[in-house]
């Protein structure tokens, strides 16, 4: 929390060394990200000249141990998490996939060889990494992908389509989940194998300053040392959502404080009636009950950390999170906006933009209707989501 928006005085839950990452992280994004973000919005531009800053700072797999990771705990992750979003969703998914689904994968799931050739120039920004799941007729049921890899000799030979891939036109290195005569097998595939092409998704509105891919895989040989070998079933590749799922537990709510923070300036300038828009009684209770949402929202995301740092958070638990932060914050930005009235449509505001981004944060690692259902079957017993 900013120190003027800290209503509830959460400061004092943290840490000095949470503390430093957290005000790092903002320094970082106050010089480098909000003074090009609008214009990289417009213009649809990824900026990828980040990764290496990003790198140099420790933020990319900045949870992870070795291999040139800073090894920080989760509470920290996730508040780097947050001011990265408070700048741009589109910043902090570069993060999220960088560090919690392609170097998570690689740190958890990989060989030796695997986490040393990759790991180190992950972590330092050099490399980019990114990860699919996700296929045009497989999203929110990645259990029905139909990506194959075969066997051919000691090779593996991968075909399939992925889509909607964060990173995935920079990436070097791509976690691709595919179906195997066993099972779902996780492989890491260098983007530069023949057959391997990533296309832009074109005419977005949302995470217009992120790269997103549809990768196409036209029997893609990769040696047999390519599989992961930990990477096996589903279950690996939800292991890793997990990870990301946590990071955006923080992080919406740091696009939710940034809308807040600039409707309550505007309303405290703009006058209407003879008075200040923050004077009328209806903004007045619109501010309030955001900053309600916005404190229970860092409650929860804190004590999930607290849970995750202690080795105890469940699936379950960061679907609660997930759920809640995305869903407040769209709220909140969308409240915001109505504050800013008309000029709240443009680009000079941040709030928009943060409301339209949060519409893919709803949406990604998990939808709204999947983690409500993950909870409901967590209480009853039943998956409502299959029939
Ligand atoms: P189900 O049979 O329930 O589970 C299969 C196996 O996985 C285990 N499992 C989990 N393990 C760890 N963490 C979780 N969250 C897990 N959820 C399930 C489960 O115990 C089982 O293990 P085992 O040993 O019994 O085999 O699987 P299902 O097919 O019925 O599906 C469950 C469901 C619907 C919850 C799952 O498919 C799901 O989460 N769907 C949503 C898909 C999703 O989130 N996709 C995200 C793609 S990546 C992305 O969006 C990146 S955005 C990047 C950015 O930040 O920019
Ligand atoms: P669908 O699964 O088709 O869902 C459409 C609607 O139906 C949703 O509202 C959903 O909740 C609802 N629905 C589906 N099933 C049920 C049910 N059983 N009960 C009730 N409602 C249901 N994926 C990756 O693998 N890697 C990435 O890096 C990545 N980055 C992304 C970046 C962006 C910008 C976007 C937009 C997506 C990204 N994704 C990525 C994909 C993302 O995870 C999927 O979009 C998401 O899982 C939903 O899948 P879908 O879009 O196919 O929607």
């Amino acid at each position: 929390m900013t120190t003027d928006l800290d209503f509830l005085d959460l400061d004092r839950l943290l840490s000095e060394e949470e503390r430093l990452i957290r005000d790092t992280t903002r320094g970082f994004v106050t010089d480098k990200v909000l003074p090009e973000i609008a214009g990289w919005f417009e213009r649809g531009h990824f900026p990828r000249e980040l990764a290496k800053e990003l790198g140099e700072l420790g933020l990319l797999g900045m949870h992870l141990e070795g291999y040139g990771c800073a090894g920080t705990n989760a509470v920290s992750y996730g508040l780097a998490a947050l001011e990265l979003e408070a700048g741009d969703s589109g910043v902090r998914s570069m993060v999220s996939v960088q560090g919690s689904l392609s170097m998570y994968s690689i740190h958890r799931f990989g060989s030796d060889e695997q986490r040393a050739e990759w790991l180190p120039r992950l972590a330092a920004g050099e490399l980019v990494g990114c990860f699919g799941l996700t296929e045009p007729d497989a999203g929110s049921d990645p259990a029905s992908m139909r990506t194959t890899a075969r066997r051919d000799g000691p090779d593996w030979v991968l075909d399939g389509t992925k889509m909607w891939i964060t990173n995935g036109n920079v990436a070097d290195v791509a976690t691709v989940w595919a179906r195997t005569d066993e099972g779902i097998r996780g492989f890491l595939v260098p983007t530069g194998t023949p057959g391997f092409t990533a296309r832009p998704v074109g005419r977005k509105l949302s995470l217009r300053a992120s790269d997103t891919a549809e990768l196409v895989l036209d029997g893609v040989r990769l040696p047999g040392t390519a599989r992961l070998p930990g990477g096996n079933g589903l279950g690996a590749a939800l292991k890793c959502l997990n990870e990301a799922r946590f990071g955006i537990v923080f992080g919406a709510l740091g696009a939710a404080r940034e809308c807040l923070e600039t409707a309550l300036e505007y309303a405290g300038t703009r006058t209407q009636f003879g008075r200040p828009l923050a004077g009328f009684q209806l903004t007045q209770r619109k501010l309030a009950d955001m900053t309600l949402e916005l404190g229970k929202g860092m409650l929860l995301a804190l004590h999930l950390g607290r849970l995750k740092d202690a080795g105890t958070l469940t699936p379950e638990q960061v679907s609660v999170g997930k759920l809640n932060s995305t869903r407040e914050a769209l709220a909140i930005a969308r409240e915001c906006r109505t504050i800013l009235g008309g000029s709240g449509i443009t680009l000079d505001y941040p709030v928009l933009r943060h409301a339209l981004n949060l519409e893919t944060v709803l949406t990604y690692e998990g939808t709204a209707e999947m983690h409500t259902l993950v909870v409901g079957q967590a209480l009853t017993g039943l998956a409502a989501f299959r029939g």
